[in-house]
């Protein structure tokens, strides 16, 4: 069935296995239609590899990228109880980046070589990080609205394919219910608060709004990796349908709270599907392509990281360290 002569040309994902063994390929595929995990030493197409790396390394960096803007917060979170809590936030989303480099160093590719990637502005990460938190309303909206948008995918994407990282989403998704819920509670904390605290959480809202619709990825007709990551069972729904889910989810919560959304075209059509002014595509090119107004700052800070613990992993690497100070 997959042999070269009945390859469609029109079909993208078709043609992206072209060179792979038919048999071999027809048996993965038959394993992945029957609810199977792949695991490391298993056969896989070279795109399956590919495809993976790109997805779970991007995912990754995000969580690394995505520590900072609310780690700026964490000396100035009002009050002890929330300075704790978002502590233990951004220590659990720095962790999370460990669980999934370690999903994609299975698939071959090395921690050292997926960092490098980050700082020299090859790979990407969510465009979400790439803008300021202004405010500590910032803040609060990111941990409730960014945290459950990547719920919604992690949820769906952890039924997956690829055991390690279904693995590795599971986990994460238990934390990340928690700062859901600590996001919900600070945000909440504001819309009923005084009328400057309203007004803080409903300007960072309106900030906040387009980048939370990009957060998804591009809409169908334009997403390049949706179909073969879809036909693999890597991506569990399109970006169009974790958008519609999102907004079906979460614009009800925001309206109750008496909070307002910067598009006059939302709105839940006799389908049951929201209707939306399409996103800014061309801003969200250049947000993930290194133009935001925070790529250069993020880089510049995990640059940093990396050079200030350069010392640390050459100690652990080496045996005559001169790091070591013999006994007397
Ligand atoms: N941002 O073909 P498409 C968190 C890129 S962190 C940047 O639709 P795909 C948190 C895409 O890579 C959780 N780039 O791609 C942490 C591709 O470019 P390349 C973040 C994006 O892969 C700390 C191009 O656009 N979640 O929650 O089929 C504090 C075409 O797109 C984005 C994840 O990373 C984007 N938003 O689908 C608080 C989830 N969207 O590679 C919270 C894992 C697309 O061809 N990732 N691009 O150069 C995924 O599920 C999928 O990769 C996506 C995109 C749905 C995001």
């Amino acid at each position: 069935m997959y042999g070269n002569a009945y390859i469609d040309p029109n079909d993208k994902a078709t043609a992206m296995t072209a060179g792979e063994d038919p048999k071999k390929l027809e048996e993965f595929e038959a394993r992945i239609a029957r609810g199977e995990k792949i695991e490391p030493m298993d056969w896989m197409p070279k795109e399956y590899r590919k495809q993976l790396v790109r997805m779970i390394e991007q995912h990754g960096h995000s969580e690394i990228i995505g520590a900072l803007p609310e780690g700026t917060w964490i000396t100035r979170a009002p009050g002890f109880r929330r300075k704790l809590a978002l502590m233990a936030k951004v220590q659990d989303e720095v962790g999370h980046a460990q669980l999934l480099y370690s999903a994609a160093e299975t698939l071959g590719k090395s921690r050292e070589a997926m960092i490098n990637d980050l700082i020299t502005g090859k790979s990407k990460y969510s465009n979400v990080f790439n803008y300021p938190a202004f405010t500590w309303a910032d803040a609060c909206i990111i941990a409730w609205l960014i945290d459950a948008g990547a719920i919604i995918n992690q949820v769906a994407n952890a039924k997956g394919s690829y055991g390690p990282y279904c693995r590795a989403l599971d986990r994460i998704c238990t934390e990340e219910s928690f700062h859901l819920k600590y996001g919900h509670d600070n945000v909440v904390t504001l819309a009923t608060g005084t009328p400057k605290q309203r007004e803080m959480v409903q300007a960072a809202l309106t900030r906040w709004w387009p980048p939370i619709m990009h957060f998804f990825g591009p809409s169908d007709k334009i997403s390049n990796h949706t179909e073969i990551l879809m036909r693999w069972k890597v991506k569990m729904a399109t970006n169009d349908d974790m958008r519609q889910q999102f907004l079906n989810m979460y614009v009800p919560k925001i309206w109750d709270l008496g909070l307002t959304l910067p598009d006059e075209n939302l709105k839940k059509n006799a389908e049951g599907k929201w209707e939306y002014t399409e996103p800014d595509w061309e801003e969200f090119k250049r947000v993930i392509n290194g133009g935001g107004p925070c790529n250069a700052e993020r880089l510049a800070v995990r640059r940093n990281a990396e050079e200030r613990g350069r010392w640390v992993r050459e100690a652990l690497n080496t045996t005559e360290s001169k790091y070591i100070v013999p006994l007397a």
